[in-house]
């Protein structure tokens, strides 16, 4: 019996969870910091602790989940479990991908309602361009660290070096939903063009640059070995630990707060500015281009609508402008399905966070930067259903669109 009643605690007890902490004063900050910085407990920060209130969202490995409750029982500060089992939410999210492409094997049309490996990804891009062989072309800007392509596809209409807008995703590899809502993007502004008039209009006079999979190495990383992998997959001399985090690495206050010098973090900035062949390769095309008047990037969770600073805590020149267009792109995301989002600074929404790509585009002289934090704001994080893609994509589309626009009509 006691055998039986052993076995059944293993089976209810092996498993990650991820909690939701709330430190109520800075002591609370503190002492979350703390414990962040203990390796030994191999915390995943979904979200980092620095302000008292926002919500702190970390992934407790099973070894750690008794210390670290007891931790923050000990101290009085309040938690609840966001995810129970991790391991059932990652089976799922298995079971959803294996049905989605059967059907898409089944009805040989691809299925962008769900999450696909980079192979796939790669093979649709290739499918669009042949499909809009008038209105797209895909352009190698680079090779990762492990010599995987880096392809953008680029919209126009005719010209030479017309202004244009650029918009990433993926620059970390487990935010799963920002590639699947860039291809999807990528579809609907190719089948939009003579079809919506603003998008017409738009691509009449403008360019645009969509890298869908900003960074591949990690993204492969994400299906094969670890789904909650962020950073790059670089070697890092003297250390055991991989890869850098590609949002700390742009030449953008490189170094300054929110970003660790230790290789075995989430937030190592790397080992100077540009060290990632993925981060120079996209901030090369930028330089060379020489005519961006938008850098968009998409991120997730938390449904946030960010512009600089991040490695500041100062307004930009641009704030009343920035501010006033991404309240109105947000009003326009929610009028789909009600998602709610908070627009602001990246200090003052999220963290000081330095070395990120839109303060340095902002900074470089692309006045219309933003970084966009899809869904949700917890319950899934970055493990989003596949049924929450196209309602997404719908949605983020809305405030594109709005983006679009006004960078159309006020050019500088
Ligand atoms: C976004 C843009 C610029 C600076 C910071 C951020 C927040 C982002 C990050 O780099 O820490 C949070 C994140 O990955 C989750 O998407
Ligand atoms: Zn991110």
């Amino acid at each position: 019996m006691a055998y039986v009643i052993s076995n059944a605690l293993i089976l209810c007890v092996i498993r990650d969870q991820v909690l939701r902490i709330r430190a109520s004063n800075e002591e609370q900050i503190q002492l979350l910091q703390s414990l962040e910085s203990l390796e030994t407990l191999q915390l995943d920060f979904w979200k980092a602790p620095t302000k008292v209130d926002s919500p702190v969202d970390v992934r407790v490995p099973f070894s750690s989940v008794q210390s670290v409750k007891a931790f923050l029982e000990h101290n009085g500060i309040q938690y609840n479990i966001m995810i129970d089992d991790l391991q059932t939410v990652l089976d799922e999210e298995k079971e959803e991908m294996r049905v989605n492409q059967r059907l898409e094997r089944n009805t040989g049309t691809f299925n962008f309602a769900t999450y696909h490996t980079l192979d796939n990804i790669y093979k649709a891009i290739e499918g669009l361009t042949a499909a809009y062989s008038g209105l797209i072309t895909r352009q190698q800007i680079g090779t990762s660290y492990e010599g995987r392509p880096l392809y953008v596809i680029k919209f126009s209409t005719g010209g030479t070096n017309r202004p244009a807008i650029w918009l990433d995703a993926g620059i970390h590899s487990r935010e799963w939903v920002t590639q699947a809502t860039a291809l999807w993007t990528v579809n609907q502004l190719a089948s939009q063009y003579r079809r919506d008039a603003s998008i017409t209009a738009l691509l009449d006079e403008m360019d645009v640059y969509v890298l869908i999979v900003t960074n591949p190495d990690g993204y492969v990383f994400t299906h094969s070995s670890n789904r909650m992998w962020r950073k790059t997959r670089s070697k890092q001399s003297g250390s055991r630990c991989v890869g850098a985090d590609p949002n700390r690495n742009w030449d953008a206050g490189f170094g300054g707060p929110g970003t660790s010098k230790d290789p075995c973090s989430d937030l190592y900035h790397g080992q100077r500015a540009e060290s990632e062949v993925e981060v120079k390769s996209v901030a090369n095309f930028i330089r060379q281009h020489g005519n961006i008047k938008a850098f968009l990037t998409i991120h997730s969770y938390s449904q946030y609508l960010m512009y600089p600073f991040g490695y500041k805590c100062t307004n930009p020149a641009d704030k009343t402008e920035l501010d006033a267009l991404g309240r109105s792109a947000a009003s326009a995301i929610a009028s789909l399905y009600g998602t709610k989002y908070t627009v602001g600074t990246i200090c003052s929404t999220i963290y000081q966070a330095s070395g990120g790509s839109i303060d340095w585009s902002y900074d470089y002289g692309i006045k219309y930067s933003f970084a966009f934090e899809l869904r949700d704001t917890g319950r899934y994080g970055f493990l989003l259903p596949t049924s929450q893609i196209i309602p997404t994509a719908e949605e983020t589309w809305l405030g594109l669109k709005k983006i679009f626009e006004h960078v159309q009509n006020n050019p500088y």
